[in-house]
């Protein structure tokens, strides 16, 4: 597995075309999860990340997998971008020994430690600390490895945004924090819970450079994590960056997301990450229409086959609950 990731990982890293297929291998595997969910084969909730694929992919472009990532609960399309095979995601969200880390963890724990993923997490927040953690690391060590946090705009009205940043900035740690914005933290629209525009103005507080990025194109994404993994690498310290996005999806399961004012979603689809990137790369010669087709079939049939192989397959045992204690 973990060699199919690092090639999977190389691929994004060395072609555009390959990042835009892996766009569209996220957008399906995260319809196909939906769909399982509803059919009862995933346990537990499960969150997704439809209209989101830019920023996974554009961190995942942007870093080398000596680099660690923490992400959240809404992981499936950042471990995909670093290159865990879609068997290895679904068999973890289906609770299976071909999972990620055996089906112990399920959709909120995916895990790849050779292509840097950290156990991704549920509790809001708690990646952020981690990653400075991994910072220090490979401060300690002399690495020039860079860690990353990615969490939500929910996540920076919470203690460990403050206390993490805080201390990244006081001891300069090679680390990046990508605010991935997508305007929700579970019901509520980030107007309702946070009183200021940009959350990247909150860097001002801890004198380090803060920037908002529109997430809704993958080489506007890539610029600026390069940018601040450059200058994490050397030993100028951390950025925090805003990356403006949005989940087509409701919160979890099966949140309609009713919630949301009218339009709003139609705006972004208008703005649809895979299709601005898609015709960027026919613009440039890279693709043709009738390849754009091909690999959303491609992807449709890979993500359907890797789910009948999770269907098939043994669910955790009770000894795999030992397994790692
Ligand atoms: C510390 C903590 N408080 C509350 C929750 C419940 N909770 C789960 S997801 C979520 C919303 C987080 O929103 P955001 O950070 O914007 O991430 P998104 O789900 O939009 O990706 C909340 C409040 C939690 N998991 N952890
Ligand atoms: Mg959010």
């Amino acid at each position: 597995m973990s060699s199919e990731s690092l090639e999977r990982r190389e691929a994004i890293r060395s072609s555009r075309r390959a990042r835009y297929e892996r766009m569209v291998e996220i957008r399906v595997l995260e319809d196909a999860v939906r769909a399982l969910f509803a059919e009862g084969l995933v346990r537990g909730t499960t969150h997704t990340c439809q209209g989101q694929e830019a920023v996974s992919v554009g961190v995942a472009v942007a870093l080398r997998p000596t680099d660690t990532v923490c992400c959240t609960y809404r992981g499936h399309g950042a471990a995909l971008a670093l290159g865990l095979t879609p068997l290895s995601v679904l068999g973890e969200i289906m609770g299976k020994e071909v999972g990620s880390i055996g089906g112990v963890g399920g959709s909120m724990h995916l895990c790849d430690t050779s292509v840097g993923l950290m156990p991704t997490m549920a509790i809001v927040g708690a990646g952020i600390p981690v990653a400075a953690g991994a910072a220090l690391t490979a401060q300690v060590r002399g690495t020039d490895d860079v860690a990353a946090s990615i969490f939500g705009d929910g996540a920076a009205n919470i203690g460990a945004f403050h206390e993490g940043i805080n201390l990244a900035a006081i001891w300069k740690l090679p680390v990046i924090f990508i605010c991935e914005n997508n305007h929700y933290g579970e019901y509520s629209r980030i107007n309702l819970t946070t009183p200021i525009e940009n959350l990247a103005d909150r860097a001002i507080s801890f004198n380090i450079p803060g920037e908002v990025v529109d997430g809704q194109d993958l080489d506007l994404v890539v610029d600026a994590v390069e940018r601040a993994a450059l200058r994490a690498r050397a030993g100028e310290g951390p950025t925090l960056l805003e990356i403006k996005t949005y989940r087509y999806s409701g919160h979890s399961r099966s949140d309609t997301a009713a919630y949301r004012p009218e339009g709003e979603l139609d705006e972004w689809l208008n703005r649809d990450p895979i299709n601005i990137f898609g015709a960027r790369l026919v613009a440039e010669g890279l693709l043709t229409e009738a390849e754009i087709e091909e690999i959303a079939a491609d992807a449709q049939r890979a993500v359907d086959e890797a789910a009948a192989v999770a269907q098939d397959s043994p669910s955790a045992g009770i000894a795999t609950m030992f397994a790692n204690v």
